[in-house]
């Protein structure tokens, strides 16, 4: 297993639509595993591929207290979505950015496992704003895009001077 590097907004290729995953084989499940690891150290409560630059439309998650209950989407998709929340987010690739972002409460989601077979599974609370916040880094979509124009120009500064500081 390895720990991957985690791209940091404004990252272009943090924008990029990633492509499906045409067959689920051992370097998926590879890519799933380094995943997990580098989500639980980071430590985060769910990861997804373009964080890592690859491109591929795959998901980890772990929303459980203990960090033992881990999830793996590929290919995942939004079938079915009721009512609107608003919770507070956070990004792995925006470090220390908490704002509150208006999602569906609750959403019926169908993916591959990591054996390749279909599953279907709805969630709410904690897991539901997770999955849809993943579900968008697939489509090249930060949280940051769902706040106003000056919070988002204001954070994108704060990220730029960040890095200048760490490099
Ligand atoms: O670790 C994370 N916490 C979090 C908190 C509230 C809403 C969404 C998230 S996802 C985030 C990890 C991450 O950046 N995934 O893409
Ligand atoms: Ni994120």
């Amino acid at each position: 297993m390895a720990i991957l590097h985690i791209l940091r907004y404004p990252d272009p290729r943090l924008r990029n639509k990633a492509a499906p995953v045409a067959r689920v084989d051992d370097e998926i499940r590879r890519l799933i595993d380094d995943m997990l690891e580098t989500m639980y150290q980071a430590p985060g409560i769910g990861l997804a591929a373009p964080q890592v630059e690859v491109s591929k439309r795959v998901i980890v998650l772990d929303v459980s207290e203990q960090r033992n209950q881990p999830l793996a989407l590929i290919n995942p998709e939004i079938v079915a979505q009721e009512g609107r929340e608003t919770m507070d987010e956070g990004c792995l690739s925006v470090p220390g950015i908490y704002e509150p972002v208006e999602r569906a409460q609750r959403v019926r989601v169908k993916a591959l496992d990591r054996d390749g077979r279909p599953f279907e599974m709805e969630a709410d609370g904690l897991l539901g704003v997770c999955i849809q916040h993943e579900i968008d880094h697939l489509e090249g979509r930060l949280f940051v895009d769902y706040l106003t124009e000056m919070k988002r120009r204001r954070i994108r500064k704060k990220m730029e001077k960040l890095r200048r500081h760490t490099m």
